[in-house]
């Protein structure tokens, strides 16, 4: 070699290492849902077992924030960080604004990495987007061999909706406590804030009511497919609201009505109308799209509890609303677990009630609408609901009819929109999904990305909607990878058109980072569908 050539060599060989090795900048960080505004900048943070975490503003609120970020971190870094007032390279500042202000700020520095929000929920939002800043490695469940290092920026975030939920059917096949504790921590991931848990419908009941026991005693025993079935007590469901609320995860809980009540009308044979059947054909109590296969008349017989129902066909099953003993049901029910939910909100269900006479559905959800009021909670119904006059605050959740939609916002209420064609992820993805349905579409990964909630309904304008939830219905469904299936990849989708701007989301940015996001599942164990869509 030349000395000129050498001299060039060693050159370009110092460039190269005084570099170091050039990982992705902030913006390209799989970072989901995508902020509102993300500046990188040169250089990088690494985070040690040197390092502390520094609160600064109400202490009270902000250690368990601290506390979270560092049990999160725990196993793969093995780190457990210091807490304190005293300067640190975390640090975490509540500035003690309005509680319902979600909005944070995160900058990362080479020496530190600083998260500031109004209130707690936003500094929880901001160790969200840092977590996501570090190798994906940072979920493993054990010790990891890496360098936690996470890219230089700033980044200014809050939601586009105040309500980003998702949904589990623990009714069509129960779902037991470290599952949905499980579904939890991974909605807390994409910040997601509400749960609607669907506790009820024809094939059980599944939240103890204790002036009621019947419901769960018989009501809970069996499941679709006729296996055991199960229910949560009240100390089970006080435990899921405290997990969840401890992660700015608010349970609405659900009692369906009047129809899909076949459980709780096979405990108390009492509630058991029969009477309501309409005559001749009952050939559309089914999903929008499909026929039903079986004779439901046969089914009722007066005052005699129902058969416990294994099924999966939907609108047979009605409440008596003419009689007394219903409203006394539905008002000890409303009570007892209005009681218990710290949320504003209460799912009365409504949907599909298709032996219900028209005036009768309409008379009953207005007279449990004012139960609901009256034990402090704001109503949520299935679309349906709309047909009533609807108190003013109550929600309608748009799931299938536009119709029903345009009649909520004509009365003045607000939309969750959840539109079976885009958000339910019980839908297969396509014919070869080994689990799901498909009446009202089949849902591939682009699919559940590439829509607006403010646009996607010529009746909805987006001054009238709440926000956004994805329902895991689970008549398919038996078990966490079951759940992990069906609702991974698609929940960082919806979470993602939940939180961000329409304006920004990019379907080819979105698929580089859900690809990241597929590494942190996969550390994590959980068994996502590997959509083709994305180049894992
Ligand atoms: C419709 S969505 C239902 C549920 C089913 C679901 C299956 C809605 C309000 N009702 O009872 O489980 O379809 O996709």
């Amino acid at each position: 070699m030349t000395y000129q050539k050498s001299i060039i060599v060693l050159f370009l060989t110092a460039l190269v290492f005084s570099c170091g090795p050039k990982g992705p900048s902030l913006d390209e960080r799989g970072l989901i849902p995508l902020p509102k505004s993300v500046s990188s900048s040169n250089g990088s943070f690494e985070l040690t077992s040197a390092a502390s975490i520094q609160l600064i503003g109400d202490q009270a609120s902000l250690e368990p924030l601290a506390q979270y970020f560092n049990q999160t971190i725990k196993r793969a870094t093995g780190f457990e960080l210091e807490v304190g007032e005293g300067e640190g390279q975390i640090i975490l500042e509540l500035y003690g604004g309005a509680l319902d202000d979600e909005s944070y700020e995160l900058e990362i520095t080479s020496s530190q990495a600083k998260i500031s929000a109004d209130s707690p929920a936003g500094i929880f939002y901001g160790i969200q987007t840092l977590l996501q800043a570090f190798p994906s490695q940072i979920f493993a469940p054990m010790a990891q061999n890496v360098n936690w290092i996470a890219p230089a920026g700033k980044i200014q975030d809050d939601p586009e909706y105040p309500y980003r939920g998702s949904m589990l059917d623990v009714a069509r096949h129960f779902i037991g406590m470290e599952d949905v504790k499980h579904y939890i921590d991974q909605m807390a991931r994409l910040k997601l804030n509400y749960l609607h848990l669907h506790l009820t419908d024809d094939q059980g009941w599944r939240i103890e009511i204790k002036s009621w026991p019947k419901l769960t005693e018989i009501g809970g025993k069996t499941q679709v497919g006729g296996g055991e079935g199960g229910f949560f007590t009240q100390e089970d469901y006080k435990e899921l609201v405290r997990y969840a609320q401890e992660r700015f995860i608010t349970i609405v809980p659900e009692i369906d009505m009047p129809g899909h009540t076949n459980a709780a009308l096979a405990a108390y044979g009492e509630l058991n109308p029969g009477i309501n059947l309409p005559d001749g054909d009952l050939s559309t109590v089914n999903h929008p799209s499909e026929e039903s296969e079986i004779d439901f008349t046969s089914k009722m017989i007066t005052r005699e509890p129902a058969e416990l129902y294994t099924g999966i066909e939907v609108g047979f099953s009605t409440f008596d609303t003419d009689l007394e003993l219903t409203y006394q049901l539905v008002d000890d029910v409303v009570r007892e677990l209005s009681e218990i939910t710290p949320g504003p909100y209460f799912h009365i269900g409504g949907d599909e009630s298709h032996v219900t006479a028209k005036d009768d559905y309409i008379k009953f959800v207005e007279r449990v609408q004012d139960i609901v009021q009256k034990h402090g909670k704001i109503s949520v119904g299935w679309d349906e609901v709309a047909t009533a006059n609807l108190l003013p605050g109550n929600i309608a959740q748009f799931w299938a009819m536009e119709d029903n939609a345009a009649l909520a916002v004509g009365q003045g209420n607000q939309i969750l929109m959840s539109p079976a064609k885009k958000s339910y992820l019980d839908m297969q993805y396509d014919s070869t999904s080994r689990i799901g349905l498909h009446w009202a579409a089949y849902i591939e990964l682009d699919s559940a990305y590439l829509w607006d909630p403010a646009t996607y309904s010529s009746n909805i304008k987006k001054s009238d909607i709440l926000g956004v939830e994805a329902p895991l219905w689970t008549e398919t469904v038996e078990n966490r990878a079951d759940i992990e299936y069906l609702t991974f990849p698609r929940l960082a989708a919806l979470a993602e058109v939940a939180w961000s701007p329409g304006s920004s989301r990019d379907w080819e940015s979105f698929k580089g980072r859900v690809a990241q996001l597929g590494e942190s599942w996969e550390v994590q164990g959980i068994q996502f569908y590997k959509s083709p869509k994305v180049a894992w």
